[in-house]
């Protein structure tokens, strides 16, 4: 069939009514932008030329994406949700709202209610015998002032790049902690070194991935919400250095300023007064916040999070 074989006008108003632009019930918003989509859906349509089998393929595949509970995995993998990062980035740098931590995506894998401590804590239960990783920094306003109280809530796979609570071999909120900042807005964690995630094998998200010729690989990273009131949520993550995928993430999270040094310490003293017997890495890391701003739209994210049982 040729393309183009509707008019632009009978889209148009195809969309009004299927949006019920007409009637002043519904919510306005909802109608707004189902409209729009619808628009643009069908022009898509029609000037791709986009047959009836491909259009119930594109059905099936998210119904059964939906059934996986998928969605969260294939907007990072298609770019969508680092695109929310970066115009919310650009709203900050509008509203003059600069020198923060730098942002990036949260993924579909935090849970809330993660044990609370303060100042430090182990976030591994010591079953996995990975690298241990010792992680510590401050976390200070824009001034440079510390900022105590505030609370670090930390989040990362295991050296199999599986997640505690979707991975049910792992213990409840294994690799998951919240830390309360000290006087000196110090925090500081004993984990074990986290391997990058891979989409699930057979999964819908891989399957398109594959259609895409890419991969689902995501590099070694570390998850934080860092909170404390009078500040703007900061949601964020660290990349393990010099993992293969550190610049080909299948869900666009690097970022070059959320690149610590990894100090690999092999020194005996050092290890000894670490009170263990093997090499382990060390990273620190301080975490700036920016004020509490009513002319940039909110960090704070309302999305659906599981806890643990
Ligand atoms: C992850 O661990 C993740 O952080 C993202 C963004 C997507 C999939 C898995
Ligand atoms: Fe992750």
């Amino acid at each position: 069939m040729p393309e183009n074989l509707i008019g632009k006008d009978v889209i148009a108003a195809l969309a009004a009514r299927a949006a019920g632009l007409h009637g002043a019930d519904g919510n306005p918003r909802v109608k707004q932008v189902v409209n729009r989509l619808l628009v643009d859906l069908m022009v898509a349509i029609d000037e791709l030329d986009i047959s009836m089998d491909e259009f119930w393929t594109g059905i099936a595949y998210l119904t059964q994406a939906g059934k996986q509970n998928e969605f969260g995995l294939i907007v990072p993998g298609l770019v969508l949700e680092h695109f929310l990062d970066l115009r919310l980035d650009e709203a900050e740098r509008r509203a003059g709202l600069t020198g923060g931590t730098a942002r990036t995506i949260e993924g579909p894998l935090y849970i809330a209610g993660a044990p609370l401590s303060k100042r430090e804590a182990r976030l591994d239960d010591g079953t996995d015998d990975g690298e241990v990783l010792f992680m510590e920094g401050q976390v200070r306003d824009i001034l440079g002032k510390p900022i105590s109280g505030a609370i670090v809530d930390v989040w990362h796979a295991n050296t199999m790049g599986n997640y505690s609570h979707f991975d049910p071999t792992q213990t409840a909120y294994n690799l998951r902690r919240r830390i309360e900042t000290d006087e000196d807005g110090r925090y500081r964690f004993r984990s074990i070194m986290p391997s990058g995630y891979a989409c699930p094998r057979g999964s819908q998200t891989e399957k398109l991935l594959k259609a895409m010729g890419r991969h689902g690989n995501r590099p070694a990273h570390v998850h934080f919400f860092i909170t404390s009131p009078g500040h703007r949520k900061l949601t964020t993550q660290i990349n393990i250095d010099g993992d293969k995928y550190l610049y080909d993430d299948f869900a666009f999270g690097t970022r070059s300023e959320l690149i610590p040094v990894v100090e690999h310490v092999a020194e005996a003293r050092q290890i000894n007064q670490a009170g263990l017997n093997k090499p382990f890495a060390r990273i620190r890391f301080d975490f700036t916040l920016t004020k509490r701003a009513v002319a940039a739209p909110t960090t704070v994210v309302n999305r659906e999070h599981a806890e643990a049982a």
